[in-house]
């Protein structure tokens, strides 16, 4: 059975779309992209956690830390941490080849670098977003903020000497890992950063940039801005 006539029968056995409450930019946006290759429906809920308390009361409701992306699965489960969902959707739909399966030998690569992306480069973002979360000193926010972002390519810089990738990061295929790294090295300290820190990274990822199933949904919620290096 060819691909499509495959994810032609996922998208009849859900019969409710998924929800991703996210915002542009944000972590929703590998989800998104991975609900995208699979072709399974979802509606997009806009919540912008920055945007002030009524967003934080609003998002509050839906995932107790007040962050997204968040989503609600076709069962009426809410799922939070990005990582756990892509995880989940490509476990659910294997069909789609969205990561290694459990027998593979990649799998214990992959379950790494998926954490290793949330908790020791996302993670971080809590504190640069706002230093004032650790610091009330203003004074004091830019040096966080450049140490901070010191450590993130740090981080890419250990991922870069450890992976060895052929057309994506971790095969020959697209995967959900490629999704999250091509959305977090959009972030400060910036993909230009990323590409000198890491270059054995940056062939993966300009790939995943631009997959044309994708091309839309990069440019309407992560585009990137003049100036950008592609
Ligand atoms: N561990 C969470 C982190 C999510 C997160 O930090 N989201 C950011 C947006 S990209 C957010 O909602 N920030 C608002 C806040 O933390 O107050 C995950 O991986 O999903």
């Amino acid at each position: 059975m060819g691909r499509n006539r495959l994810m032609e029968n996922v998208k009849m056995s859900e019969s409710q779309p998924f929800i991703v409450y996210g915002a542009s930019g944000s972590g929703s946006v590998p989800i998104e992209a991975a609900l995208e290759l699979l072709g399974l429906p979802y509606r997009l809920e806009e919540h912008e956690p920055w945007k002030g308390s009524a967003e934080t009361e609003r998002l509050a409701a839906i995932n107790p830390m007040a962050q997204v992306p968040a989503v609600r699965l076709p069962s009426g489960e809410v799922m939070t941490e990005s990582a756990a969902i892509l995880i989940w959707l490509a476990d659910r739909y294997p069909e789609g080849r969205l990561a290694p399966a459990i027998g593979d030998a990649r799998r214990p690569d992959f379950l790494r670098w998926m954490t290793f992306v949330s908790s020791a480069i996302y993670a971080l973002y809590w504190v640069t977003d706002n230093p004032s979360r650790v610091l009330e000193d203003a004074g004091g926010h830019d040096e966080i903020k450049a140490k901070i972002y010191r450590r993130i390519e740090s981080c890419w810089a250990l991922m870069g000497e450890q992976l060895a990738p052929q057309n994506f990061l971790l095969g020959e295929e697209i995967g959900v890992l490629d999704l999250y790294v091509a959305t977090a090295s959009r972030w400060s300290p910036d993909r230009r950063r990323f590409y000198e820190v890491a270059p054995s990274l940056a062939g993966a990822i300009r790939r995943t940039d631009s997959d044309p199933r994708l091309s839309r949904l990069w440019a309407r919620r992560f585009p990137f801005e003049p100036g950008w290096e592609r």
